[in-house]
């Protein structure tokens, strides 16, 4: 058991802006609480006045509108567990090593949103033919390293994306206001992608008949797979499977005997069926026993394993999971320029003595 004041802290990556870490390895609570959600900023916090309660809608639109905080809250709403994981999550892990925040794992958390979908927002507005993609911006902005001037945080979705039925404008986390730095007041919500999409502190809509390229589309939250050019460049869209060894931690010391493994599982492509655990390196592979949180489709997946270990020496623990699409975890992640999507195995070299 836990004391009271003995506690984890988040694990900094940065603080101007925020960068920090959900400490995933000592949390074991479904939902994450507010304080250790991860925080992921790329600009200082936007200072928010009466206007930020106001969301406009305009573009390509047959009626350009703009609602306020309070006419969202009386609209039908709808609420889901949605894990978000940065894209870059993991980073530290890729081999050659890249640039950018050097996150390990905890760059994941999982909250219960509640918004009104976008669609339904849109049918007030109707959308001209021409419409092609949908640009969310946020209030926060601020200097980039790599080109002059001052941005916006602006990302777009394609129509499709946009329309689909769980794409929320979310006006509440975990039956609360949305944490200040988690968005207040309002924040776009994309299940099943990485959280680069879903925009905090949203501020305006706009349909646009092209395709958005401001830099944090075209630039960032794309994945270059050469280190000297920008061939065969792709976006980030969908949470690769993958999965975490909660405990025991890297480099424990053990006693023989027996041990709960235990960590968690998500995928943006489907749910998780299957977590098989390796305690050799990945030689033989058995299964986990796994906890799927039934009609909720976006939200992780507990696992454990008992472990019974008499021999001692030295073993390497790892997970991998699979999902109702067929995705599975591979051994090694896709290497990219700017590490997005990690999802190797997770492993844990241990000692038994
Ligand atoms: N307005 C705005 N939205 C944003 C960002 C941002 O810097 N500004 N960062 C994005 C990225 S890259 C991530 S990983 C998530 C982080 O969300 P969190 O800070 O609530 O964990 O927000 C996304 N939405
Ligand atoms: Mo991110």
């Amino acid at each position: 058991m836990r004391t009271p004041d003995i506690k984890p802290y988040l694990v900094t990556r940065g603080l101007i802006p925020e960068n920090q870490e959900h400490p995933i390895h000592f949390i074991s609570s479904a939902i994450t609480p507010e304080y250790y959600f991860f925080r992921r900023n790329h600009f200082s916090y936007p200072v928010l006045s009466e206007q930020s309660f106001l969301l406009s809608i305009g573009g390509e639109v047959q009626r350009p509108l703009t609602f306020h905080y309070q006419d969202l809250l009386r609209m039908p709403s709808k609420e889901f567990a949605v894990v978000l994981e940065c894209s870059g999550n993991n980073r530290a892990h890729f081999r050659p090593k890249v640039f950018g925040e050097q996150w390990e794992g905890g760059a994941v958390s999982q909250g219960v949103w509640r918004g009104v979908a976008l669609r339904d927002l849109l049918k007030f507005t109707g959308l001209n033919a021409a419409a092609k993609e949908i640009v969310f911006e946020g209030h926060d902005s601020g200097k980039r390293t790599d080109i002059e001037g001052e941005f916006v945080f602006a990302r777009s979705l394609t129509l499709d994306k946009a329309l689909h039925p769980d794409t929320i404008i979310a006006y509440a986390l975990n039956g609360r206001p949305i944490p200040y730095k988690q968005g207040y007041p309002l924040r776009l919500v994309v299940p099943q992608w990485y959280a680069m999409a879903s925009v905090k502190w949203l501020r305006r809509i706009t349909v646009i008949d092209t395709h958005f390229n401001g830099p944090f589309q075209e630039i960032d939250y794309v994945y270059y797979p050469e280190k000297d050019s920008d061939e065969g460049k792709t976006p980030v869209t969908t949470i690769h499977v993958n999965s975490i060894i909660q405990q025991p931690l890297n480099r424990n010391v053990l006693d023989t005997g027996m041990h709960q493994l235990y960590g968690m599982a998500w995928s943006g492509t489907g749910f998780i069926t299957t977590v098989e655990i390796s305690v050799d390196g990945g030689e033989n592979w058995n299964r986990a026993a796994i906890q799927p949180v039934p009609g909720n489709p976006y939200g992780w997946t507990f696992w454990n394993y008992t472990w019974v270990v008499t021999q001692k020496g030295e073993y390497t623990i790892m997970s991998r999971a699979a999902d109702s699409s067929g995705s599975i975890q591979p051994e090694t992640a896709r290497w990219n320029r700017k590490g997005y999507g990690y999802n190797a195995y997770s492993t844990a070299h241990v000692k038994v003595e």
